[in-house]
This record gives structure tokens, C-alpha cells and sequence, in this order.
């Protein structure tokens, strides 16, 4: 197996990103099971940025290869809010919780839907090789919340073409189309194709 630590403290991409990779001959190392998830400033101005900025720090710590991402929400009528912000929308230290609040508190005054789009910018990062991918989830966010899965603003996220919150979609649904399926199924294609892992 060949190690790829994954740069997050987020334990809920944590286990989307493992089953991705489930399939492979990767074994997801998380920075739980090294036993330090350190604070790392989030300085970009970009997704891809920001996946960078995680990925080498962690990489300075243990030289070996590292995945990250960096993902966020981007809602039409708030000229691409919450953002790379969307960790820290309701302010530091809030839970996801304030943040959908928030949110749906923001979108009272716009008329229905409030398009929006899940993004995610993955990396893998060697020391030497930076391989980068991108994915995109559209949907609307609705102003209740539904479904107990998955993490962040998926209780008020209702995927196109969908009548469920993506919080009432099971991590197996989740994981066939969401925005980090979308990215990290692409970084693992290139990994395999390149084999520059190592
Ligand atoms: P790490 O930086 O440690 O990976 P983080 O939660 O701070 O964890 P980001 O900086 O990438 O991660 O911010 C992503 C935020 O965007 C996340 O906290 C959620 O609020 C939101 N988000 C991203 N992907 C999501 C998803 O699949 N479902 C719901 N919310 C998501």
C-alpha cells in the first residue's frame, strides 16, 4: 500500500475521501491517526490556493505525499458567498450549524430559488509534483433544514434534479456525484496514470 496522508482536520471529508480511495492500492493516512491536526492559516485568495497552502504545510511536517482540498459554497444572489469562507462564515470558531443560519438568514430578502454550487479544489503535493483537479455540484439552498448525513451546508443543499437535501442522501449517493467525488476520483485517475506517487 502506499501512504498518502490527507491534509484535514474535517471528519467529514475525512470519510468521504477514504472510501474514494478504498478501491486503490492508496491507504489514507489522516492527521488523527498521526495524532496532530495542527491549525494551518488559510491565506488564498483561491480554492487551489488554499489546497496548496495544506498540502505543503503538512508535507513539511512528515515528507510524504500529502492530499488536501478545499472546498466551499458559492451562492448565485450573493455574488459567490460564503466561498472560500464558508468554513468561517458566521464568524471563527462557529458550528455548521450558525453557518446555515446565517445563510439562510442572508437569503430572506431574494426570491426563490437561491442557486448555488458546492466546489472543490484537490491536490496531491510529493515535495516535487503539485497534480491539482477541480470539481463542481450544483443545486439551491432551501430555508429548512432536512436529513441528519453528511456535514456542513448539506441539510439546506438540494442537489439539481433532486427532491432530498443532500443530507438525506446516503454517503454511498453522496459519494457518486458530489463536487469532492468529482475532484478526488480525478486526482486518483491521474495518480494512476502518472505514478509519480511516492
Ligand atoms: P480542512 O481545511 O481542515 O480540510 P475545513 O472544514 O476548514 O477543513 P475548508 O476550509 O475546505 O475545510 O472549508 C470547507 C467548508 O465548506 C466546510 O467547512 C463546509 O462548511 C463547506 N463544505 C465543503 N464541502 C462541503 C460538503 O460536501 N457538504 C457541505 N458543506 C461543505
Amino acid at each position: 500500500m502506499t501512504k498518502l496522508i490527507f491534509a484535514t482536520g474535517n471528519k467529514g471529508k475525512l470519510k468521504e475521501v477514504k472510501k474514494i480511495f478504498a478501491d486503490t492500492e492508496f491507504e489514507i493516512v489522516s492527521l488523527y491517526d498521526l495524532g496532530v491536526v495542527p491549525e494551518i492559516e488559510e491565506n488564498g485568495i483561491t480554492y487551489a490556493e488554499n489546497a496548496l497552502i495544506k498540502a505543503k504545510a503538512i508535507y513539511e511536517i512528515y515528507k510524504l505525499p500529502v492530499i488536501a482540498d478545499d472546498s466551499g459554497l458559492s451562492v448565485e444572489q450573493l455574488n459567490g458567498e460564503p466561498g472560500v469562507f464558508s468554513a468561517r462564515y458566521a464568524g471563527e470558531n462557529c458550528t455548521y450549524d450558525d453557518n446555515n443560519r446565517k445563510l439562510i438568514k442572508e437569503l430572506e430578502k431574494f426570491e426563490k430559488p437561491h442557486f448555488a454550487k458546492f466546489v472543490c479544489s484537490a491536490v496531491f503535493f510529493n515535495g516535487k509534483e503539485i497534480i491539482s483537479t477541480f470539481g463542481e455540484f450544483n443545486g439551491e439552498i432551501i430555508s429548512e433544514f432536512k436529513g441528519e448525513h453528511g456535514f456542513g451546508y448539506d441539510p439546506i443543499f438540494v442537489p439539481q434534479n433532486s427532491n432530498r437535501t443532500l443530507a438525506e442522501f446516503t454517503s454511498e449517493e453522496k459519494n457518486k456525484v458530489s463536487h469532492r467525488a468529482i475532484a478526488f476520483e480525478k486526482l486518483k485517475e491521474k495518480l494512476l496514470q502518472t505514478k509519480i506517487y511516492g
